[in-house]
């Protein structure tokens, strides 16, 4: 069946509390089997999943897709998922990068979190380096923002109030191989609001849905994205989902559908680079481009 997520236009502006996305009533359109889905850029949303490889990243983007878990290893290069919620006749979007750990691109790694949205920084509890590998990730984030922050012309009193989720995974090896001390994983983002630390087992499914709950709350998205709060609709009934869409859209407000679905698009595509470099500077530079270009450039 032939279904493709098409953004038409990723140059598209956000409005937030923060500050640093201008309000803006640009529209996305995705389209889904010869369908259009039309996701408001203010419920469109890029996670990143950052850590050292084999840490367990991409099987906690399994289990927030699927619920699934892999024993087997597959190195990752950079996966690209999307799925799409229609929650109480409002449409969302959230866009989920799963890096690789080993980054042979640093370039490609800082566009990543420049883009990014929500972050997820994963170490296993019972390796010392990988949780060094958050450390550096970790600051790499806060300069990458405070970076975007000065160039966007936001207040420098202003916080970053950007959503960090520290966890550490593989709780069921058990307490005698544990490297990390949870002290140690709360130290690292003490003081800030928006970040929290969970100490999780992706393969027993310990603690991930109150993790994604969590990390939901600190983004400020409606708690039914996480995946045990929604109905899990499948690309074949991309029209149903559709359809509540657009009924819910042209209902009042008082009268929307009480009803949470999640679809995942299966053949959604990365945007590519220079798009990625074109929303920046939409994003952040806007008519000062040029004068900027030596700041904040990609190394
Ligand atoms: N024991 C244990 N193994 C896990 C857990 N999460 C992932 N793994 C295993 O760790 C390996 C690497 O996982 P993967 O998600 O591919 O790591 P990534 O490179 O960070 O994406 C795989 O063999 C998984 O089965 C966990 O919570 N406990
Ligand atoms: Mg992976």
């Amino acid at each position: 069946m032939k279904c493709c997520f098409q953004v038409r236009s990723w140059i598209a502006e956000r409005s937030r509390d923060s500050g640093l996305w201008p309000a803006s009533g640009m529209i996305r359109t995705c389209q889904s089997d010869g369908l259009l889905l039309q996701v408001p850029a203010k419920n469109s949303y890029r996670m990143v999943v950052l850590g050292a490889s084999k840490v367990g990243k991409s099987c906690i983007v399994s289990r927030f897709l699927s619920g699934r878990f892999e024993e087997q290893y597959t190195p990752t290069i950079e996966d690209f998922h999307r799925k799409v919620y229609n929650i109480h006749g409002e449409v969302y979007q959230l866009d989920i990068l799963d890096t690789s750990g080993n980054h042979p691109f640093p370039a490609i790694r800082r566009l990543s979190i420049l883009t990014g949205d929500i972050f997820v920084l994963v170490f296993e509890l019972d390796s010392r380096t990988s949780f060094e590998e958050v450390e550096r990730l970790h600051r790499q984030i806060l300069e990458c923002k405070t970076c975007l922050r000065t160039r966007a012309g936001a207040g420098a009193g202003a916080g970053l109030g950007v959503p960090i989720m520290l966890v550490g995974n593989k709780a069921d090896r058990g307490e005698p191989l544990r490297a990390v001390r949870g002290e140690e994983a709360e130290q690292l983002i003490a003081g800030d609001q928006n970040s929290s630390y969970f100490e999780i087992s992706a393969k027993r499914n310990t603690n991930l849905e109150g993790m994604f709950r969590a990390l939901l709350s600190m983004s400020q998205l409606p708690h039914e994205m996480s995946p045990a709060l929604h109905r899990k609709v499948s690309v074949q009934y991309s029209e149903a989902f559709h359809r509540k869409c657009s009924r819910s859209r042209s209902r009042s407000r008082g009268d929307k559908d009480k009803v949470a679905l999640g679809m995942v698009s299966p053949f959604a595509r990365r945007p590519s680079v220079n798009t990625d470099l074109m929303y920046l500077k939409a994003k952040v530079l806007g008519g000062e481009q040029d004068r900027h270009r030596e700041k904040c450039s990609l190394q």
